[in-house]
């Protein structure tokens, strides 16, 4: 303890010095968790002499030592899920989860970012890298990434020995062969104080200790032990990896056919009577939740005595229950692109192939294509 306290009473006669120092301080009652008293607290110290002068007791008071305790900055940084993340190919909004702890004796701002560099040793057949990368606080505390409830991209005001959880959030790319990616999240301790402002980083105080200032000293270690985080900086660190788990959707096409309509009842209660239009309607469904399936090719050679009714492809309709309930763009026989739409069909007279493309098939999600027939 800092004792500073100059008695100076001078003691006359005969003097006993009986008791010196007693701690008096400003602090609060409260016993201060791990990180310890709160930087900024006072911390005051008289010192007491007590004596007598022929056999009467006296006793003289010290001015007061004040001193503020500075602000040891201190963070763990960990992973909070028990494994990798298991993602497929072309995953959208991939989520790693992490844990914060601020170890320093004050309420900081922690400011969020990450790294793709594998760490050696951890990382081994790290082989792709995510991109559209975000972090993200949980800002409603559920532990759980919410997508546009936890939009906080630093920790703010967060008090000492308490926690937050952060994710990062990241699609995976459309690439066979990525099976690893490790990603780092990197925390770096900022000035508190401000609960609507993002703080400052925070430097070490280099200068001899002041009194009445709250200096910083940094006390965090190496996190990862392994050389990209050093201790001292200010920083911590940890890493979680994604993992390629899904390497197919679960795709499936079902096919009906309707008559539209024939030569001698037109629309009403038609029968595939020779000269009827029959539509086929193509449904294809991608099963597989958040995987998308691309470049989805639909073929269908027309049926032997039916006619391909020129421009009668449509791309992008609803399919219910088996069935086209409605038609889509209407797609260029050409294969020439389509207003308003990244679908294309085509048909192939010679080989008598009708094709409709869809570049991408969200998971989840399905879409309709249809063509028509003349009944030979
Ligand atoms: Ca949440
Ligand atoms: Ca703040
Ligand atoms: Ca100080
Ligand atoms: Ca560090």
């Amino acid at each position: 303890m800092h004792t500073k306290g100059v008695i100076r009473t001078l003691l006359a006669g005969t003097a006993a010095i009986v008791s010196i120092g007693t701690m008096t301080g400003t602090a609060s009652a409260q016993t201060p968790g791990p990180a310890g008293t709160a930087a900024g607290t006072t911390i005051t110290n008289t010192a007491q002499a007590s004596y007598t002068v022929n056999g009467v007791q006296q006793s003289a008071t010290s001015n007061a030592a004040t001193f503020v305790v500075d602000r040891k900055v201190n963070l763990t940084v960990t992973t909070n899920q028990p494994a990798n993340t298991q993602v497929a190919i072309g995953q959208a909004a991939a989520v790693t989860t992490f844990k914060v702890t601020n170890n320093t004796n004050g309420t900081q701002d922690f400011l969020l970012s990450t790294s793709q560099t594998p760490i050696q040793g951890l990382f081994t057949g790290d082989n792709f890298d995510v991109s559209n990368i975000h972090v993200y606080v949980d800002s409603n505390g559920n532990g759980t990434y919410d997508a546009g409830v936890d939009v906080g991209t630093y920790i703010n005001e967060l008090a000492a020995d308490q926690s937050a959880v952060v994710f990062i959030v990241a699609d995976i790319p459309n690439q066979q062969t990525a099976a690893l990616a490790g990603i780092t999240l990197i925390a770096q301790v900022a000035a508190g104080g401000d609960a609507a402002a993002q703080g400052t980083p925070l430097v070490p105080s280099i200068l001899a200790n002041d009194d009445n200032a709250v200096d910083v000293v940094f006390a965090d270690n190496d996190s990862d032990g392994l050389g990209l985080d050093v201790a001292n900086n200010g920083q911590g660190r940890a890493s979680l990896g994604y993992e390629i788990t899904t390497r197919n959707v679960a795709l499936t096409v079902s096919k009906s056919s309707v008559v539209i309509s024939d030569p001698v009842t037109g629309i009403v209660l038609p029968k595939a009577i020779p000269g009827a239009i029959v539509q086929y309607c193509l449904i294809v469904n991608n099963a597989t939740l958040l995987v998308p399936a691309n470049n989805v090719n639909l073929t269908d050679t027309i049926p032997t005595n039916t006619t391909y009714v020129p421009g009668s492809i449509t791309i992008g309709g609803l399919g219910l229950a088996g069935a086209c309930v409605l038609n889509g763009f209407t797609a260029n026989d050409d294969g020439s692109a389509i207003p308003l739409t990244t679908y294309t069909g085509s048909y192939n007279a010679g080989t008598k192939k009708v094709t409709a493309t869809i570049p991408v098939l969200i998971g989840g999600a399905s879409v309709a294509a249809s063509f028509r027939v003349t009944v030979n």
